[in-house]
């Protein structure tokens, strides 16, 4: 990102021309960068709590009161009979910064004691999966996208999610390669694609394993491939014959004539790539889908090929010295709590884990008040007076109005920084382009003046950003061979060290302990799974849990809308009056049979809890889903609900994460 800067004013963002993936453009939402840093809502100065909790009414006060006042709580805590593990780090996606999100922050809680955070939120069930098929969450490169003759976009919404890929898919389009969308919602990134396949969410594996079926029967697997870079081809086979295109299509709703369709040409063609994203993931069966979809490749040996293969990530060829930069090292062992379970963690005794109840959270880089599952248990946690909330951040959200105290943060504009990618193969180095806004200071730097507060003498939280940088470029990985910080400096990005495009499996070289693509797996049998890909349906489905699909007949997404990056921009009025007001999309079949027509306000329920939309009513949806574009604030909406108010805590079978789309509710009248 290029910024102009004029009298240390920023006035203009824009992508870098001669960068190899953004090539000069930026997504919706980050165009929207300078109005959002110089926005009226800025927070400029530490704050104190002065009404009640969750008021949102705050006082300014100076940062050596902040300080002090934030340290002397999180000592009392630490020396109470309750302990340091009393308290809870909650970070995520805010920045995916190194020095901003994973550096001083994570020394702070090691050297503290704090319990852990398992980070959880979005990509862990799917990361896993890759990891049990290919070894490692690494995939096609988008560089090779031009050069395949079959794409097959399954499970994302690129042109909103990842719009520096289309690029890439229309070059392949050129030269006439199908692109086909696998998505129960007709999104306007499966409006552009050549054929849209709405499956019933939840149901990917077994169309993968569909696939498969046709694939071995026509014979269109790569024999030589399978043989020398594969392992259990023989059984994979016998399960992919159970799965009858009838079978199928019973399962995931799509045509028998369709699939069969779909498989054959995939079969055919020498270099399909399959972008799956983490849309997908987000069911009960969510680790298990991303590994049966990962297997396609090695069954036709596209991996052999530029534009062939899977990609769910790029992130794990950055082999950055994390251990160095986040310092588990500097304390104790303890306990570790899942992120999506912060609703029982802030309302059970035990944290819902063992040990003792969470008595202090730090929040930074994260806005759970409107993104963790189960909203409303989150929010009666944060409710509870003898909870001591401190939040970083850069505007007054859900989550800073229950804090005690909040502190301003700098944004990327004034920071430094150092970048990893997961659609691509480029280190990016963040310099600050302006001073900070009013008062803001980095997340670094905060963690480093607490620390001192708390009289913590490690010298590894005297580290400047700069020295943190150079740590993480500090790897024995030969991927970041090159990678230097001089070379950052004078060009902003440096390509890691791996070919154009990188292939990374297509002499095999898995990364997995038999160095092969695992279709049979001796790690998924350990964890008490079938080694074998299969299907999962989700919790919320007739096969698991028929009663409550007949009280709940909807499945409800609440994937993000374009112009929302998360709940990130929700409160920059130009994005979020593009994306009107909360908002449910329904099949006109389902509309008619609840007497909804567009435009009127629904409820959108279940056990869990309600919100309430505005009715959109249209075929671009599979019948008996619904389509929540999300993540409202709840302050900003009528009802100060958000979709997370239906979601649950439940978790993935891989990876411990959670299964916002694995959601049954009801839509009424309001
Ligand atoms: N504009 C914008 N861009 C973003 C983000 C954002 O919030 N806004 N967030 C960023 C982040 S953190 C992430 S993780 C990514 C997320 O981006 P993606 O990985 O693309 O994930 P989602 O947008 O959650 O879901 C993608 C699509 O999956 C579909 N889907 C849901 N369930 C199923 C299913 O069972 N099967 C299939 N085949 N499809 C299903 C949804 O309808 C949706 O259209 O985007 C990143 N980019
Ligand atoms: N229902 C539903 N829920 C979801 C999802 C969904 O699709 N549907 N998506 C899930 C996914 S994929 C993800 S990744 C999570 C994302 O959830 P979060 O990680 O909470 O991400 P955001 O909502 O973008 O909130 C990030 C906050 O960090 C702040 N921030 C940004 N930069 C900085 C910084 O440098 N310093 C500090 N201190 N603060 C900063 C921003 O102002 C913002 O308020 O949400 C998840 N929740
Ligand atoms: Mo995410």
């Amino acid at each position: 990102m290029l910024v102009t800067v004029e009298n240390g004013r920023a006035i203009r963002v824009a992508g870098d021309p001669d960068h190899p993936v953004t090539k000069g453009f930026l997504c919706a939402k980050v165009n929207r960068y300078v109005e959002r840093t110089y926005h009226d809502d800025r927070l400029t100065t530490p704050m104190r709590r002065i009404g009640p909790k969750g008021s949102g009414k705050f006082q300014a006060i100076t940062w050596d009161a902040a300080l002090d006042e934030i340290a002397n709580r999180l000592g009392d805590i630490a020396r109470s009979s309750d302990g340091p593990e009393a308290i809870l780090p909650y970070s995520y996606a805010g920045t995916m910064g190194l020095v901003q999100g994973s550096s001083m922050d994570h020394r702070f809680f090691h050297l503290l004691g704090a319990s852990k955070l398992d980070r959880t939120i979005c990509a862990m069930a799917g990361t896993v999966g890759m990891r049990m098929t290919v070894g490692a969450n690494v995939g096609a490169d988008s560089e090779g996208v031009p050069d395949s003759d079959f794409v097959l976009l399954w499970g994302t919404n690129t042109l909103t999610a990842n719009p520096h890929l289309w690029p890439f898919i229309l070059q392949a389009r050129a030269r006439g390669a199908p692109i086909i969308c696998i998505d129960p919602i007709r999104t306007r990134t499966a409006m552009q694609c050549d054929e849209w396949l709405p499956i019933r969410p939840g149901t990917d594996a077994a169309l993968a394993l569909g696939m498969m079926h046709v694939l071995f029967a026509l014979g269109l697997e790569d024999r030589d491939y399978l043989e020398r870079h594969t392992i259990g081809h023989e059984s994979m086979r016998e399960r992919a014959a159970e799965w009858t295109p009838a079978r199928t299509a019973a399962v995931t709703g799509l045509s028998e004539e369709v699939i069969t369709s779909l498989a054959t040409r995939f079969g055919q063609a020498k270099a399909a790539f399959i972008r799956v994203n983490y849309g997908l993931q987000r069911h009960a069966g969510g680790g298990m889908a991303v590994r049966t979809i990962a297997c396609l490749p090695a069954v036709t040996g596209h991996w052999r090929r530029a534009g062939g293969g899977v990609q769910l990530s790029t992130s794990a060829n950055f082999q950055f010295n994390r251990a160095v930069l986040e310092r588990a090292d500097l304390g104790p062992r303890t306990r570790t709590i899942n992120m999506i379970r912060l609703g029982d963690a802030l309302t059970l005794p035990d944290a819902g884990v063992g040990g003792p109840p969470v008595k202090a959270m730090i929040v930074y880089n994260s806005n759970p008040a409107a993104v963790a599952p189960d909203r409303n248990a989150v929010l009666r946690g944060m409710a509870r007076e003898d909870l001591f909330t401190v939040v970083l951040e850069h505007f007054q959200t859900d989550t800073a109005d229950w804090a005690d105290i909040v502190l301003p943060a700098t944004t990327q504009l004034e920071h430094w920084d150092i970048h990893f990618a997961y659609g691509h193969h480029y280190v990016t180095l963040n310099r600050p382009a302006i001073a900070p806004v009013g008062e803001a200071r980095p997340n670094s730097e905060i963690f480093r003046l607490l620390a001192a507060r708390m009289g913590m003498t490690d010298p590894a939280m005297r580290d400047d950003d700069l020295t943190l940088i150079r740590q993480a470029l500090a790897s024995q990985s030969p991927k970041l061979e090159g990678v230097t910080f001089d070379a950052l400096l004078e060009h902003g990005w440096t390509r890691l060290n791996v070919p154009t495009p990188f292939l990374p499996y297509a002499a095999g070289d898995f990364p997995t302990p038999s160095g092969k693509c695992e279709f049979f797996s001796e790690r998924m049998e350990a964890l008490g799974f079938d080694p074998l890909p299969t299907y999962i349906p989700p919790y919320e489905s007739p096969e698991r849990d028929p009663a409550l699909v007949a009280r709940y007949p909807l499945t409800l997404i609440s994937s993000p809308a374009h112009t929302f990056l998360n709940s990130t921009f929700v409160n920059i009025t130009s994005l979020r009056r593009q994306a009107h007001e909360p908002e449910v999309l329904l099949h006109p079949a389902d509309a008619e049979r609840r007497g909804i027509s567009a435009g009127m306000m629904v409820t959108v329920r279940n056990d869990r809890g309600a919100f309430v939309a505005k009715a959109r009513v249209e075929a671009g949806i599979r019948e008996g889903v619904a389509w929540a574009p999300s993540i409202w604030w709840g302050k900003l909406a009528d009802d100060g609900a958000n979709a997370n108010q239906t979601t649950s805590q439940r978790i993935t079978d891989l990876g411990n994460g959670p299964v916002f789309y694995d959601n049954q509710v009801e839509v009424e009248l309001r």
